[in-house]
């Protein structure tokens, strides 16, 4: 199996099963080498926690990035999460231009709103930001609402398979390569991931668990990095992050005061498997 080089830049979120404490673990789990940078260091995620600190790193990552450089590191893939602010992003981009080997893709999950709603941390500055590195990304992995700030399209609850096409050529018109857009269900109990690979557009539906959980957008984009970089397709990838990220969930369900993160760690075998 492949052994790769992964840069993830998202969050230290200390509690709350989120950004870097899931996407080291099974990056690793995955069973590549996983480097970090750190964009913030919160005591918590912001989403249901209150009174959460923030630590914001921008101001550290040029030098990390210039270390990196003056050593000759370079990665295969860096794939960034939730960042810690809009300047942030412009440390990012330049990382894409100078930190990659040969071939290295670039992953980006937009990871700054769901539900129809911005995160707290951000605003449309952010936005504005966020769009620029997605569309030069080769792979974005969005849910719907980012998907709509993205394109600047009306967020709806309800929709039809015409609003998701008209999302995916809004996508692409701006800029995107390989879409994995996330949360797309068209009938109440099924949820499920639609691809846009080339010109091919594919749909994987999977079972909807009513209870909302946190976190599993970056267990899902952790483990689709994980897949991709082993050398599955984008599609092949969505499937078994989809897949294992339902495990996870159903791993979580009946535990009530576990609302704050899905318990992955126990269902990794099982994403170990799938990839072997
Ligand atoms: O899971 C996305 C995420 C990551 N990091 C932080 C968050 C959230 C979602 O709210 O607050 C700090």
């Amino acid at each position: 199996m492949a052994y790769k080089k992964i840069l993830t830049v998202q969050d230290i979120s200390c509690v709350g099963q989120c950004s870097l404490t899931v996407a080291l673990p099974i990056l690793s789990a995955a069973g590549h080498e996983t480097c970090i940078l750190p964009s913030a260091v919160l005591s918590t995620h912001t989403a249901g926690f209150t009174g959460f600190t923030f630590r914001d790193l921008t101001a550290d990552i040029p030098a990390i990035a210039a270390h990196w450089k003056r050593e000759g590191i370079a990665f295969d893939a860096i794939y960034t999460g939730y960042l810690g602010s809009a300047e942030q992003i412009a440390y990012v981009q330049e990382m894409f231009a100078t930190l990659l080997a040969p071939g290295g893709v670039r992953i980006v999950d937009p990871a700054m709103a769901d539900n129809g709603k911005l995160y707290p941390a951000f605003d449309a500055a952010f936005v504005e930001e966020m769009k620029k590195l997605v569309f030069s990304a080769d792979i974005i992995l969005p849910n719907i609402t980012e998907a709509c700030f993205l394109t600047d399209t009306p967020y709806r609850e309800d929709y039809d398979e015409a609003y998701i096409d008209l999302l995916l050529s809004r996508l692409r018109a701006s800029g995107a390569k390989t879409v994995i857009l996330t949360g797309v269900g068209f009938r109440p109990d099924v949820t499920g991931v639609m691809t846009l690979c080339g010109d091919e557009k594919r749909y994987y539906a999977h079972k909807r668990i009513a209870r909302g959980s946190h976190g599993t957008g970056d267990v899902y984009a952790s483990a689709f990095v994980g897949a991709y970089l082993h050398g599955r397709s984008a599609y092949d990838s969505a499937v078994i992050a989809a897949d294992y990220t339902v495990k996870c969930i159903e791993n979580t369900v009946d535990d009530p005061d576990h609302w704050y993160g899905v318990k992955f760690e126990p269902v990794l075998p099982y994403l170990i498997e799938r990839l072997s």
